[in-house]
Parts: structure tokens; C-alpha cells; sequence
């Protein structure tokens, strides 16, 4: 085999930092002997699935309110690093099968995943680095051309933001007859018509976790009627120019077997819940709805993919987690045909990849997306090109943290078609 020669990893170590909630995560440093030197930062979710793989945190009421990473912190530098230091970084997948053998659990709650995926972020793109090409290009290869058209959450809720909405992301997403930095703009325009459009109902413009506003509403219709009426107003048309997307983050309020919006003061069990969406996709260009039902839920979920699943995108999140058995379970149930796709759901690139790879094979598209708590790290616009996925996730266009993928991706954009 060639020899990479100046590929090893020298030296890889973890440091606590801030996500965008202000809470610690882990920044990974890594070098390789050729001098190499790069780092990688994990994201955070607050609507977190309960198959997830486990985000290792201290607990230690102390610090940062129990939120505190010196654990993970030093599952990296202690037992880590003393690990994969002399593999060669390009040999991704032997290093990511590394981590989870010593690891040894099925969710990776041994080391935290947090530790984990940022060590495996970091390889990728110390490796991306040392062979002197982009990140998306060394995890796609020359096939990776497509840069995902974004949906764009404009309207937070749930455990996102403190108003009263039961559903958590109310999305625009531009038609994919446009190139991305026109679906860039036409989307920005759109948002900030939609600011002035809830000033004059007299509804706060504050922002949530995700950067879209979060004020009080009358009912959870009504963010639809008013995003509607903002792009009307911004010149364009809904349903030919933009169209909507939801994600309900239904496990949030799942109890006992019954549905419970708050806002409307409603008990529903799943058949009525589907009624609502049904209404909702007769009345609004709605093209995909994420979580409308819980995770516990999969005879919710079979009859929702069932009727509707012809008309809009079904995407699962909390019931599929990134994780190939689990999609491979729901595909078998009928459940669901996209995959919501988050690294730190799984762990490692590898697997997240593999995930993806399978996605296609069974004819789900995958989303790549965003964590609420998120860091100015872009890897994700990288693997949505990398992967030739159709859909990014990742906010609204405001904060450092969303922006900073979009504005990655315009770059990818100009690297690729030679757009100025
Ligand atoms: C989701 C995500 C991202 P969180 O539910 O899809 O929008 O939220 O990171 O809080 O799980
Ligand atoms: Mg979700």
C-alpha cells in the first residue's frame, strides 16, 4: 500500500468550549507528523431522541450548572489520543472503528459520543487538509457536486424557544429550480419581510435557539398563515417560488399515549393529530414534515407515512437517530420515507456515512442538519456536498452559528460552478 508518509497523528487533544447556548462542548486539536494541524467542535441538541448515542456530561453541580465536559475531556486525552496517535489519519474508517471498539457499548456512553465524534471530526479533516484538497471533496470524492437546497427554520417553538407554540420549527424552503445563493437570498428577503410582518401584528421579533422569531401566537396554524403572507409580501409566490416544512419534534409533547398541545388546549391521539396535518397540507404548500409523530409512537408513524406519505417528505429524526438499525427497522414498518441525519446522533463519520449510503439504497432522502446548540464549526455544509444530499437543515439566517454553514456553502458553491 502507498505510504502516506507524514499522515500519522502526532498529537490529539480535547479543550471545554462554548456552544451557541452557552453551554461547554469539546474543541478538538489535531496533529499530524507533516504538520498538519486542525480542529473540530461538537454540537448539542436540546430535543434530543432517546435513542441517541450519549452525550457524555459531568453532572457535577458545580460547574456550569452540571453541563460541564472535563470527562469527555479526558476520555480523549487519556484514553483516546494514547490510541489512535501513530494511525494514519486518512485511513478514516480503521480509526473510527477504533473509537467505537474502545468505547464497547452500543451507544457510546463509555467515552461520550461528544468525545468521539469530535475526534473522528478532526481526523477527517486533518486528513482533507494533509492531502491538500477540501473537506467535501475528500469525503465525496469527484461525485460530489450537489449543494443542498436549505430549509430554513424561520419560526422556532418548543423547547426552542419560551413562547407558547407546541411545534418546534415552522421551515421555508425555496424551489430547487434555483441556484443556492439565489435560495440564499430569496429566503433572506423572506425573513426579514417576515420580521416587519410580525412587528405590525405586534408580535416581539425576538429570536430562539435557532434563529428564528419567537413570539406568541394564537394558534400553531397561525405561523403558517403568517409566513404565507411574508412571502407574498417579499414578491414571491408560495407553492411555485417557496414552499413550507415542519418539524413538529412531536416526542416533546407525547404523554401517556396522547398528544398535548398546550396552545390549544387539545388531548389528540394520533388519528386526530394526523387530521390536523392532513388540513394543513390541503390549506399550505407544505412539502415535508419532521417528528409529527413521537418516537414511541410507530403506529402513529405507519399511518401517517401511509396516507400522507405519498403527497409531502416524511422525515424521521428521534425514531431513527442516524442509526442504519434503526432506519432499517423503520423501513421494514413502513415508516417514514427521509432520514434526518446528525452526526452526533451516531458518532462518528463513518457511521453517519454508512447511514446516508443506506438512506439512498432504500430510497429515503437524507437531510443533513444542524444541532440547536450548535459552534462555528461548518463540517455539516462539507458532508451535505460531500454526500450529495438534497436538503440542508441549519436555521434561520442569523446567529454566527447558523450563518457561518450557509456562508460555507456559498463558498462551495463559487469552488464548484466558478459562480464569482
Ligand atoms: C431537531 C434538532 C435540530 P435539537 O429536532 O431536528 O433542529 O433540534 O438539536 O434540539 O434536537
Ligand atoms: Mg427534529
Amino acid at each position: 500500500m502507498k505510504n502516506f508518509n507524514g499522515s500519522k497523528i502526532s498529537q490529539i487533544y480535547a479543550r471545554e468550549i462554548l456552544d451557541s447556548r452557552g453551554n461547554p462542548t469539546l474543541e478538538i486539536r489535531c496533529y499530524l507528523e507533516s504538520g498538519v494541524e486542525v480542529s473540530a467542535s461538537v454540537p448539542s441538541g436540546a430535543s434530543v431522541g432517546q435513542y441517541e448515542a450519549l452525550e457524555l456530561r459531568d453532572n457535577d453541580s458545580k460547574r456550569y450548572l452540571g453541563k460541564g465536559v472535563l470527562k469527555a475531556i479526558e476520555n480523549v486525552n487519556k484514553i483516546i489520543a494514547p490510541a489512535i496517535i501513530g494511525e494514519e489519519a486518512i485511513n478514516q474508517k480503521k480509526i473510527d472503528q477504533l473509537l467505537v471498539e474502545l468505547d464497547g457499548t452500543s451507544n457510546k456512553s463509555k467515552l461520550g459520543a461528544n468525545a468521539i465524534l469530535g475526534v473522528s471530526m478532526a481526523v477527517a479533516r486533518a486528513a482533507a487538509e494533509f492531502l491538500g484538497i477540501p473537506l467535501y471533496r475528500y469525503l465525496g470524492g469527484i461525485i460530489a457536486n450537489t449543494i443542498p437546497t436549505p430549509m430554513l427554520n424561520v419560526i422556532n417553538g418548543g423547547v426552542h424557544a419560551s413562547n407558547n407554540l407546541d411545534l418546534q420549527e415552522y421551515m421555508i424552503v425555496p424551489s430547487t429550480s434555483f441556484s443556492f445563493s439565489e435560495q440564499l437570498r430569496i429566503s433572506v428577503e423572506v425573513y426579514h419581510t417576515l420580521k416587519k410582518v410580525l412587528a405590525e401584528k405586534n408580535k416581539i421579533t425576538a429570536i430562539g435557539d435557532e434563529g428564528g422569531y419567537s413570539a406568541d401566537f394564537a394558534s400553531n396554524e397561525e405561523p403558517l398563515a403568517i409566513i404565507m403572507e411574508s412571502i407574498e409580501r417579499a414578491g414571491y409566490e408560495p407553492g411555485k417560488d417557496l414552499f413550507l416544512a415542519l418539524d413538529s419534534a412531536a416526542s416533546e409533547f407525547y404523554h401517556d399515549g396522547k398528544y398535548h398541545l398546550k396552545l390549544s388546549d387539545e388531548l389528540l391521539d394520533s388519528e386526530e393529530l394526523l387530521r390536523i396535518y392532513e388540513d394543513w397540507i390541503n390549506n399550505y404548500p407544505i412539502i415535508s414534515i419532521e417528528d409529527g409523530f413521537a418516537e414511541g409512537d410507530e403506529l402513529g408513524w405507519k399511518i401517517f407515512t401511509k396516507e400522507l406519505g405519498e403527497k409531502i417528505q416524511i422525515v424521521g429524526d428521534d425514531i431513527f437517530v442516524t442509526n442504519l438499525a434503526r432506519l432499517r427497522r423503520g423501513y421494514e414498518q413502513g415508516i417514514a420515507n427521509a432520514v434526518l441525519i446528525k452526526l452526533n446522533q451516531i458518532g462518528t463519520v463513518t457511521e453517519t456515512l454508512q447511514c446516508i449510503k443506506y438512506a439512498y439504497e432504500i430510497g429515503y432522502k437524507p437531510i443533513i442538519s444542524h444541532r440547536s446548540g450548535e459552534t462555528e464549526d461548518t463540517f455539516i455544509s462539507d458532508l451535505a456536498v460531500a454526500a450529495n444530499v438534497p436538503y440542508i437543515k441549519t436555521g434561520a439566517p442569523a446567529r454566527g452559528e447558523r450563518v457561518c454553514k450557509y456562508n460555507r456553502l456559498l463558498f462551495i458553491e463559487s469552488e464548484i460552478h466558478w459562480r464569482k
